[in-house]
């Protein structure tokens, strides 16, 4: 029996004669082992057939103002509400509410805005003048 070189099996089979079918899902993965059909997962996915997303938000920080969702082989930084993502990719409080005790207007994007606003403490009185 002849072990092919690694290099002689198509993607997704390995083995003698490359006769076996490699158990990776392969839109999530970079190697199949020629040898033993081993996976080698792509970057946020992991599981011997790289079938399981890796929730990055368990060991990420997120950035000020911002909060992580974990997706299907990454995940996203979302602006908390109230902030608005920069050109620089930070989060910053939209302009209405940088203001103290600026009331809501219909350039706050509706309630968004004012019910994350900082600068009211009173949320009843803030949503008088929404
Ligand atoms: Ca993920």
């Amino acid at each position: 029996m002849t072990i092919p070189p690694i290099s002689a099996c198509n993607a997704g089979s390995y083995g003698a004669n490359c006769a076996s079918t490699c158990p990776c899902v392969e839109a999530n993965t970079q190697i199949c082992a020629a040898t033993d059909g081993a996976c080698t997962c792509k970057p946020g996915w992991e599981g011997v057939d790289c079938t399981v997303d890796v929730d990055e938000c368990l060991t990420v920080s997120s950035p000020a103002n911002a909060f992580c969702v974990n997706t299907d082989g990454s995940f996203v930084f979302m602006c908390n509400h109230g902030y608005v993502k920069s050109a620089d990719g930070t989060c910053s409080g939209k302009s209405c509410c940088r203001r103290p005790h600026a009331k809501c207007t219909l350039q706050c994007d509706h309630n968004i805005c004012c019910n994350a606003c900082q600068f009211f403490s009173n949320i009843k009185h803030m949503l008088l003048y929404s």
